[in-house]
């Protein structure tokens, strides 16, 4: 393990949203988000994020793949490699394929999960070791397997459930420091956050919980003002940012990128 923290990054990858995300998967009907929206809060974002210290890879939009945008479900990044996932829904499948040259363009070591399947999504890097949660995206195979691939890049994981109806296991948490986690109160309960402090979401704000840090930065959806006033007064730098054409197809702030320190 490293003991740079685990938000330290200075790269990034993300990828223009396309036409088509207005046809991007969702669990529940809650109206299309129109391109012009999406368009608007991902160039917000990806602006955000260079003010926050991070050299970005932005990579084309992909009109067959509605989803393809978030990038962050196909594969996973760390300074010592890359994991090509195997995304949990069959209409993402082959965004892998689409990622998989840059990744081998800028990683030296680039693995493929060789079982099962699993989502970006259901990751989360803390500085105890990796937390992959289940869900209807991520199998005990693919689970089981991306256990290997971290054991080969180092990092020491452990599998971990993700509440029943929450499509990631990240939908529901974030890293906040290196001893801090912002966690939904469905997941805070379930106690896989014993070794950290936690913060839990006010009632309502659920979609909050997909917060990121990023350096000395920690973005939130600009939707949720209590969330916002609790990190602020907790100390946190916080950086609104609005998720509400996006959150109509079920993503949050981790999704929009692929994030590393880049020892290069
Ligand atoms: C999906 O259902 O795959 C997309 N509509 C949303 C993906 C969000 N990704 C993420 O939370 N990592």
């Amino acid at each position: 393990m490293t003991s740079r923290p685990a938000y330290h990054f200075n790269s990034i990858i993300v990828r223009e949203p396309s036409r088509s995300v207005v046809n991007g998967l969702r669990a529940e009907d809650r109206g299309s988000p129109t391109y012009e929206g999406v368009k608007a809060e991902h160039d917000a974002y990806l602006e955000a994020m260079r003010k926050a210290g991070v050299t970005a890879t932005v990579l084309p939009p992909l009109e067959a793949f509605p989803d393809s945008i978030f990038v962050e479900d196909p594969a996973l990044v760390f300074s010592e490699g890359a994991i090509l996932l195997r995304p949990g829904a069959a209409k993402r499948e082959k965004e892998v394929e689409e990622i998989a040259p840059t990744l081998r363009d800028m990683f030296d070591t680039v693995l493929d999960l060789p079982a099962g399947y699993a989502d970006g999504g259901d990751v989360l890097t803390t500085p105890e070791g990796v937390m992959i949660g289940l869900s209807a995206r991520t199998d005990r195979a693919g689970a089981a397997a991306l256990r290997t691939c971290l054991d080969q890049l180092g990092r020491n994981s452990e599998i971990v459930a993700t509440p029943e109806g929450v499509l990631h296991f990240k939908t529901d948490c974030s890293l906040l420091d290196d001893e801090t986690i912002l966690s939904t109160n469905r997941l805070a309960r379930s106690g896989v956050f014993q070794k950290f402090r936690q913060m839990v979401i006010p009632e309502g704000e659920e979609p909050a919980a997909n917060a990121l840090r990023v350096n000395d930065v920690v973005f939130v959806g600009a939707d949720f003002p209590r969330t916002i006033e609790m990190l602020d007064k907790a100390g946190y730098k916080v950086v609104p940012l609005k998720t509400t054409e996006i959150g109509k197809i079920d993503a949050g702030l981790s999704c929009m990128s692929l994030r590393w320190f880049s020892r290069e």
